[in-house]
């Protein structure tokens, strides 16, 4: 069986939207603190919700937006809740990364790693209470030198309990990449405490529909848990305004007011010796343009490589993407502040 694409990129593309939205706000100032987003995210969350029915549950890290939409959160509410506002998803407590739904079984968190015990709690409520239902745990790559995921996952399988793991794996954790934090391929690890596991480009939407659809068959017949690795891209870095994306996006602006000081501080006859202090210079331009080459052109948009499958029937493309842009121009239209 095949997934349905049309489905899929509808439900990419509004997320997408959507987000474009949240980052407009963002930048007049309407949503107060940081923003991070899951642009590059849209193919695994697409292939792995689509196999979800009512009464699973959905554990989530730090980028919420797409999966709760694709959850079918009420759109409306949850722009309220990034803007703060009381009618928002949680009265306006929760903000973008603290997002939570009864009636969905969802719940978000910021702290890196805790999406693994909520997916187990639900898992193991699944186990008692709703036999051949299942939890799905979000979290990026970062968030696998956390103990308490890692203790998620021995339980998991020490309790052959209906979870599967994604992990989202951008190479990034915030500005520290992947090989400097961790020691050996992460698959590897999942493998060690016995968890299934598979690994799939998550561009590919159908390759991770395909991926979860077993994972989460497994989980549905009682033959425990697994891991899901799949690699994308942050589109716009770690979160909105982020510093090294600007530098490397706009270099004159954003790099010229920090030259000099930087140039002082490097050719100051005191303190260590300029080798060393030119280290981490070096440093953080070698991260920089790692950054950018990763995030660099559309091969690397699930939105790019999805839509290439659809321009067959351009005509129903474009009424799809009207329709879409439509539908999110209307709920920012009621909802942005006056
Ligand atoms: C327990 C904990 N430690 C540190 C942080 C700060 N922090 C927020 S996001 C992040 C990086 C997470 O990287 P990853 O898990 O790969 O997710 P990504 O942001 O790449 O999606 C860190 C360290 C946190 N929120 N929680
Ligand atoms: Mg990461």
């Amino acid at each position: 069986m095949l997934p349905d694409v049309w489905t899929l990129y509808r439900r990419m593309l509004f997320s997408r939207r959507f987000e474009e939205a949240v980052h407009r706000l963002w930048d007049a100032g309407l949503i107060s603190a940081e923003m991070h987003l899951s642009m590059g995210e849209e193919g695994i969350v697409a292939g792995v919700l689509d196999h979800l029915q009512p009464g699973d549950a959905l554990a989530l890290d730090h980028r919420g937006t797409a999966p709760l939409l694709m959850h079918g959160i009420d759109p409306e509410r949850l722009l309220r809740e990034c803007l703060g506002q009381e009618d928002g998803l949680c009265n306006g407590w929760g903000g973008h990364m603290h997002l939570f739904s009864r009636e969905h079984l969802a719940a978000s968190s910021g702290i890196v790693g805790a999406s693994g015990p909520a997916a187990v709690g639900f898992a193991l409520a699944a186990q008692h209470l709703r036999p051949g239902h299942l939890a799905v745990a979000f979290f990026g790559e970062g968030a696998v030198n956390q103990g308490m995921l890692m203790e998620s996952f021995n339980l998991a399988v020490a309790w052959k309990l209906p979870v599967v793991f994604v992990c989202k794996d951008n190479g990034w954790a915030i500005y520290t990449p992947r090989e400097r934090a961790i020691s050996t391929p992460l698959i590897d690890r999942a493998a060690g405490f016995g968890l299934h596991t598979t690994s799939v480009d998550g561009r590919d939407v159908t390759a991770v529909w395909e991926a979860a659809r077993d994972a989460q068959t497994r989980a549905r017949e009682g033959r425990g848990p697994s891991f899901l690795h799949a690699r994308c891209v942050h589109l716009e870095g770690h979160l909105l305004g982020d510093p090294l994306v600007r530098a490397v996006r706009q270099p004159l602006r954003e790099i010229a007011p920090v030259f000099g000081p930087m140039l002082r501080a490097v050719t100051r006859r005191q303190g260590a010796p300029v080798r060393q202090r030119l280290g981490p210079l070096r440093e953080v331009g070698t991260r920089g343009n790692r950054l950018v080459s990763s995030q660099r052109a559309s091969d690397d948009d699930p939105l790019v490589w999805t839509r290439k499958q659809l321009t067959g029937e351009s005509d129903r493309l474009s009424t799809l993407e009207a329709e879409v842009t439509a539908q999110v121009n209307d709920i920012v239209a009621r909802v942005q502040p006056e």
